[in-house]
């Protein structure tokens, strides 16, 4: 069978009814930029179930605008933390308390398409909830004029090591409640974050239900605070995408103020996430100013968000090529050369579809076509070696945590196209 069919097959295996999860056992729920990605996966051969991904995760989006990183249509005894331990949540439907990278915009809008064919109707559908998602993240998930995660979960590069300067700032909490993992019980834990790790995470959701998930309180008042370029760059990018379908829709002056405002402010906190030593775009501690210490899959990703100086750019595509000289498979998720690379280890090396996905779109936008190349042959290579992984070993290519997964599968496909 072809791996184009695979992937066809990968998508319905992991379809719920209408939304679609990232891969049986491990992650049974509905997860927000999961779902975007494999909205563009399905819109290559089903456009109404493309749609459908869409409006079911909007399903889930708070009063307040956010939309949370799971939707927990279910109580499933495999997960944890499941809806019980995240507590009373204000949105619709019983979901986490923190969000995820924004990239559902830039979904939007390659789904309906460009020139005289695009879907103009399917935009105005969506538009006022994808302005409010926005705006959440500019008024209540903003720090010092910067847009701020108080969660490393929210930053959907959950143990990367960006985030052991925050974490080591926090204490575990004395009376954190007992709890058992259950992602250990479903893949190999040696690919998994640690204890600790753990402790920390379930100690900011202790904090949130303290505080009965009131976001403002949550970023302000919470344990973790610190910038992180995932989020800057796919927001920044989506904001440009959000402005665009504004005018297209003919929205209002006021509107079409509001995201021009918060294009200034992302284009000026590009800045504040560049470190000069490293020659990177990294996560900052919002409280102490410190930087992260290292190059990592999303310090390229100012190319997608068109942002960043000339000088910036060139010194992110010189350590793009010296990375290229370590591994067999671009991008990894973590410097090779940094101290705590781990190949196998989730966020702290190992190849990430969905951002191999963005690193090269945004290089192939900005004329960077060699390593944009580079970049995705590299992913279809591990895919063609290994399978529908979650991610891979750079060194090797060997499939790492979730099989069957979703958003690789969705990859493959948008690239088949
Ligand atoms: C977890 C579902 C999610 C992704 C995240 C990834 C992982 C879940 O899986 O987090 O329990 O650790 O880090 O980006 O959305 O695929």
């Amino acid at each position: 069978m072809s791996l184009t069919q695979i992937a066809i097959d990968t998508l319905a295996k992991n379809d719920r009814g209408g939304f679609t999860i990232p891969t049986a056992g491990l992650y049974p729920y509905q997860w927000n930029w999961d779902s975007a990605f494999i909205a563009l996966g399905i819109a290559t051969y089903d456009m109404d179930r493309a749609w459908a991904e869409v409006t079911s995760l909007l399903e889930g989006q708070w009063p307040d605008g956010m939309i949370p990183s799971i939707i927990f249509r279910s109580d499933d005894p495999d997960y944890f933390p499941g809806p019980s331990r995240w507590g009373k949540t204000p949105g619709p439907i019983p979901s986490t308390g923190v969000s995820q990278p924004p990239v559902l915009t830039t979904a939007v809008m390659q789904l309906t398409g460009t020139g005289s064919n695009r879907d103009t109707a399917r935009r105005a559908e969506v538009f006022d909830q994808l302005f409010a998602y926005h705006k959440w993240f500019h008024d209540n998930r903003t720090a010092k004029g910067i847009v701020a995660t108080v969660h490393p979960w929210e930053t959907g590069r959950d143990n990367c090591p960006e985030w052991n300067i925050g974490l080591d700032l926090m204490q575990v909490a004395p009376d954190l409640a007992p709890y058992t993992r259950m992602d250990n019980k479903h893949v190999d834990a040696s690919f998994r974050p640690t204890q600790e790790q753990y402790d920390k995470y379930l100690t900011i959701i202790q904090f949130g239900q303290s505080v009965g998930w009131d976001q403002r309180r949550l970023t302000e008042e919470g344990p973790f605070l610190m910038a992180d370029p995932n989020i800057h760059f796919i927001l920044l990018r989506a904001d440009k995408d959000l402005l665009a379908m504004a005018r297209d829709l003919g929205k209002s002056a006021d509107v079409v103020a509001a995201i021009e405002g918060w294009i200034a402010k992302g284009e000026a906190a590009s800045d504040f996430l560049w470190s000069e030593e490293l020659g990177a775009f990294t996560a900052r501690d919002i409280r102490t100013g410190a930087f992260s210490k290292g190059f990592s899959n999303c310090s390229p990703l100012c190319f997608y968000a068109d942002t960043g100086t000339p000088e910036q750019r060139a010194r992110i595509l010189e350590n793009l090529q010296r990375i290229a000289s370590k591994v067999d498979y671009m991008l990894p998720s973590w410097d090779p050369d940094a101290d705590e690379f781990e190949p196998q280890r989730y966020w702290c090396g190992p190849v990430w579809p969905q951002m191999n996905f963005m690193v090269a779109q945004g290089l192939a936008e900005t004329g960077e076509d060699t390593l944009a190349q580079l970049i995705r042959d590299d992913l279809c290579r591990a895919i063609e070696k290994s399978g529908f992984w979650e991610c891979f070993n750079p060194l090797t290519g060997e499939g790492c945590v979730g099989k069957n997964f979703s958003w690789t599968a969705a990859v493959w496909l948008s690239w088949q196209h």
